[in-house]
Order: C-alpha cells, then structure tokens, then sequence
C-alpha cells in the first residue's frame, strides 16, 4: 500500500533515452505548478529544467496528461523526473545504447519458450527448468484425403516454442514470429554478427538470432506430411494444461490437427525466407537451405490441389467429429489471401523463377497492420528489402504518414493509441509493429522524423502510457509480475521471466478476471488469470525484437 501511495504519475519510458535522441515523458493527474525537473535520482544534482506543456485529456481514459520534453537534455547518467510536489518517477538511463539489454533480453525470451529441452542455469539462471512436452509421440487428426497418413498415426513433433502462457505449438502463430525474426536478421545481419544472448549454441559461428530462429524451424518441418506436402495446423494438447511447470504437465496425448490453408501458406513463406538466409550457413547446417527450399515448394504445391479449403482452420467443424474436442487456441482466419500473397512473394525472392514473378504481379501492396491473422504487408517488406521500386518506397512512407497523421490529438504524444482499435487482445503488438512500419518509412527516406516516432511507441510499451507499466518482463520500475505465462507462475521464482511482453490493455477484458480500470487505454490487469491483456506470446514479442534492435542497429549510422 505505502508504494503504491509513492507511485508517481509521472508516466516515462522506465529503461531510457538515447543521448541525442527525444525525450518526452507525460505527467498524468493534476499539479500544484507548471515546473518539472531532472535531477540525479538522490535529487542533489538538477541537470535540466522547463515547464509541462498544456494540459490535454486522453481520448482513451478519463487521463490527464501534461507533457514533459527534455529532449534537449544530452547528458549522460541516471535521473528521474520530478514535478513539485509529486513522488519522482521511475529512474530512467540516458546513454547510447539505453537498450542493449532490452534487445537482448526479448529475443533470450524466445530460448526461455523452448519445448522438448531442459534449460540449463548457465543459459537460463533462476529460471532454470526441466524439459517438458517431448512430443516425440503425437496423434494425428488427419483431413479427409490424408490416405497414407490416416486418423490417430503417430509422428514426432519435438521441439520449437511454446506459443505463449500455454504449452501448445500453433504453425500460423509461428508464421509471423518467424517472419519478424528472420527479417530482423536479414535487414541487419552486421549488427546480429556480433550479438551475443548466451544460448547453448552461442558461439557456434552462427549468429544466436538464427540459431534461436532454428529451434522452431527445425519443429516446424515436423509438421509437414511428407507424403503430400500438406502442414498441419497445430500441434497440441486437447486442453489447456493447467498453471503448471512444462515437466508437470498432464501427459495427456499431444495431437497434431488437420492441414489448414493458412498455415501452408504461412509455412511455405518461413520455408522459403529460411531457405535464402540459411543458405549462407551451409558449412554450419548443410542440406539446411535445400531442406527449407523443398519443404517451401511442396507446401506451395499442396495449397495449388486444396484451393478450396476456404477456412484457414475451424475447431468447430473439426469438433465435429474429433472425441475429446479440442479446445486450444484456435488462430481461425477465414480470408487466406494474405497469407498466399505472403507465401508467393517469399516464394518469388528465394526462387527468382518465372513463375511466381508472374503470380507476384498481381500481389497487391497490402497497407494493414500486420497480426497472425493478417501477414500482407511482410511481403511488402521483404519486397522492399530485396526487390524494392520507388513504389514500393512511396508506400512505407505513406503508410508512416497515415500512422502520424493524428499524432496531435494524442495526449501522450504517441502513434499508437491512434485509434481506439489499437487496444485489443495483444494490442501491445499494434504498438510494436506501428514503430516498426516507422522503421521502414526510416529506411527508405533517412528522415529521422520516423524513427523520433518509432521510439514514441517504444516509450508507450516501456511506461509512457495510461497504465503506467512497463510492458515487458524484468524491465523498469513496475513492470508485469503475474503474466499469464505458466513457467512465470508456477516456477516458485519471484521474479517472471525476462524479456517478455504482455498482451496490455485490452477492452474486451474476454477473461472475466477483476480489472482496476476498465477503460480503452487502462483495461489491463497485472493478474495471472488474465489472459486476455497479460498472457505473453512468441508473436508480440518479435515485433518488440524488431524494433529495439532496429533502433540499436540504426543508430550507429
Ligand atoms: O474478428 C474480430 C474483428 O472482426 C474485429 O474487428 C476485431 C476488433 O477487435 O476483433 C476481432 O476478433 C478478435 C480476434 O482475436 C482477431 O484479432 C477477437 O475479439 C479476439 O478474441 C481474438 O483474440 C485472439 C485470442 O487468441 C482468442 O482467440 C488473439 O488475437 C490471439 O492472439 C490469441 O491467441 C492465443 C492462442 O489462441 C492460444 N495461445 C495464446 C495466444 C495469446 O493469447
Ligand atoms: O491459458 C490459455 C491462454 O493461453 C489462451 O490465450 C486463452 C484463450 O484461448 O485461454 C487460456 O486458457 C483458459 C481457458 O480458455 C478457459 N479456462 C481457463 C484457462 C486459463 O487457465
């Protein structure tokens, strides 16, 4: 009770700021006096003063919010923000590389989801754990003309990551995770070289960042029917399991569940990207690249004799005749077209053939937001890394501009909140992938305007916002400590695991769990049973590695 009464409303970026970079915090609530200043966190030493901006009222909350800028401010140490008479805010670091260990720590978050594999203290610390879900024995629920295959075969399926708070292993998910990671890489590979995050196959000449990516790609060949090249949807338990450690949970059989549209094409598109960059580690992985290749096209050609699976995947109509149903997540998606775009252009830049140029002509330049469910524009971006046009530049940047273009009527000065739509389950995502589109607008234009922007919205997951979190695992000041992530919960350590981010507020509140606040921007609750705005998941994470390494990578130049 006694922190929380010393809680500051002062909302702020809780990891940092980049010595040249913007600084801007927003001072919620009401003030005795229109001041603010930085000091050392002692409070002997003030290093900068000026005065909060206007008030204005948040369009999400009841919020008031008074903007802070010290931008101007270009030393470096450690400070906090203070408003007479209010508590302090969180401490915050200004350096050159106030992120290093954020960009470190969220992609280790993807070592910490491994499946099949104890984790060792030497890799994983406190959070050492058990292996769990070997999944060296999974049932198949096979679609209707799986003749070679047929209901209950047994497969392996071992490895790759858990998706999220739950224990199950879901290839459209896996999709745009991969995807993000693998162009995180591939947009940057000098950066990656170098960088370390103490993996058990650190130092094995490759760089950590792919030698993750392979735990999962090596699961997701598993999950291709060798005989027609179909990819089953998920692999999973009927049931959630319950808040328990991977080792303990129920050994209940582990099914793999009917080829879906979606993910073939998701498959197909990881494949073919896998294939390109792997092929530039053939001495470490040989036959790796061929592998992915062959995997890619046969998945491409599965999708050519099943163009009638309308529904990515229906759990209900699978419910029908499969006994016990299966109840995990779902990850439905009734529009395959983005995905086949997705899949034709990756196809078309690993290939280079005649063919899927032709069908990449009528790939359009898809403009949404990227989720699971909607995966255009990561075509739209690979097309610009390795193909791009002056159209194709034009775009990121019109694309950014539309992200801006209300900027002013947001009061804590960030893109996302741009429209009530952007809170929803695993809006923290929205926020992520907004500031990377920012990142590309960057790219193609060398305009540091976008990447100012980018950073908005890194602010918004690390504390500048209504809730006053800091989204992500074992960073800043208050940060989540009951994510719905059974590891987190049921390991008797304290502290949850680090580096992840949580879903954030979500207006739906589909959980039913108890929520402070109920409004768009503060629908969130640091509870373990609310899944749906504090569960974690492997795709809001990749999108957070993206953009945290990007503006690492980036700003050396
Ligand atoms: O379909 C409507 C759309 O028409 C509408 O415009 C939009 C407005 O918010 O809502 C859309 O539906 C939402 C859907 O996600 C698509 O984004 C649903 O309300 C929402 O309930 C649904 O949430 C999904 C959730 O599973 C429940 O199915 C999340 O996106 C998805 O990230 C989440 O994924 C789960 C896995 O199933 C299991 N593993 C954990 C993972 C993370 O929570
Ligand atoms: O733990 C599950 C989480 O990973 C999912 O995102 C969520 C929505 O599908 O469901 C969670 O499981 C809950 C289930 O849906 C309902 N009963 C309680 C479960 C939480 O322990």
């Amino acid at each position: 009770i006694a922190s929380r009464a010393q809680e500051s409303p002062v909302r702020l970026n809780q990891t940092g700021f980049y010595t040249a970079g913007p600084k801007r915090a927003a001072v919620t609530g009401p003030v005795a006096s229109g001041l603010f200043f930085i000091t050392t966190p002692d409070g002997k030493d003030t290093v900068f003063r000026s005065t909060l901006q206007p008030e204005k009222s948040s369009r999400w909350s009841k919020t008031i919010v008074r903007m802070a800028d010290f931008s101007a401010l270009e030393r470096k140490g450690r400070f906090v923000l203070r408003v007479p008479g209010l508590p302090p805010s969180f401490p915050f670091e200004i350096g050159d590389a106030p992120f290093r260990d954020l960009a470190a720590a969220a992609l280790k978050g993807y070592y910490f989801q491994r499946a099949s594999m104890p984790l060792e203290a030497r890799f994983a610390g406190k959070w050492k754990r058990p292996a769990g879900h070997p999944d060296t024995r999974v049932l198949v629920h096979a679609s209707a003309a799986d003749a070679k295959r047929p209901e209950g075969t047994v497969i392996a399926s071992p490895g790759g990551w858990y998706d999220a708070g739950d224990y199950n292993k879901y290839i459209v998910n896996s999709g745009i995770t991969m995807y993000m990671l693998l162009a995180a890489y591939e947009d940057f590979p000098a950066y990656f070289d170098k960088f370390d995050i103490n993996i058990p196959e650190s130092g094995n000449g490759v760089p950590d960042i792919l030698d993750e990516v392979l735990y999962n790609l090596r699961w997701m060949l598993t999950m291709q029917d060798p005989n027609d090249g179909g990819v089953y949807h998920k692999c999973t338990n009927a049931d959630f399991d319950k808040m328990v450690m991977p080792h303990e949970a129920s050994k209940s059989p582990r099914y793999v569940v009917q080829k879906s549209l979606t993910a073939a094409y998701d498959f197909a598109a990881v494949m073919a990207m896998s294939a390109r960059i792997y092929g530039k580690f053939s001495k470490a992985f040989p036959g790796l690249a061929d592998s992915c290749r062959q995997a890619a096209v046969r998945a491409w050609e599965w999708t050519e004799l099943h163009p009638d699976v309308q529904n990515g995947y229906s759990q209900k109509a699978i419910n029908a005749w499969v006994k016990p149903p299966i109840t995990t997540g779902e990850y439905g998606d009734r529009d395959a077209s983005d995905e086949r775009n997705w899949a034709i252009t990756e196809l078309y830049l690993t290939l280079r053939s005649g063919k899927f140029q032709n069908l990449l002509s009528k790939v359009p330049d898809d403009a949404t937001l990227p989720t699971w469910s909607k995966v255009g524009m990561l075509g739209g971006w690979s097309r610009f890394r390795l193909a791009s046009t002056p159209a194709l530049k034009t775009s990121r940047v019109q694309l950014a501009d539309a992200l801006l273009d209300k900027i002013g009527e947001n009061a804590f000065g960030t893109v996302m909140g741009r429209a009530a739509g952007d809170f929803n389950w695993g809006g923290n995502a929205n926020a992520a992938n907004q500031g990377v589109m920012l990142v590309y607008a960057y790219m193609a234009t060398q305009n540091r305007k976008y990447l100012d922007h980018a950073l908005s919205n890194l602010d918004y997951l690390l504390g500048r916002n209504a809730t006053g979190y800091c989204f992500v695992t074992g960073f800043g000041g208050k940060s989540p400590m009951h994510p719905h992530h059974r590891p987190s919960i049921a390991d008797g350590v304290k502290d949850p695991v680090p580096g992840l981010l949580a879903g954030g507020p979500n207006i739906k509140m589909q959980d039913n769990c108890d929520y402070p606040f109920k409004e768009i921007e503060t629908a969130y609750v640091d509870h373990d049973c609310s899944y749906a705005s504090n569960e974690i998941a492997i795709n809001w994470n990749a999108p957070l590695v993206y953009l945290v390494n990007a503006l690492e990578a980036l700003k050396k130049e």
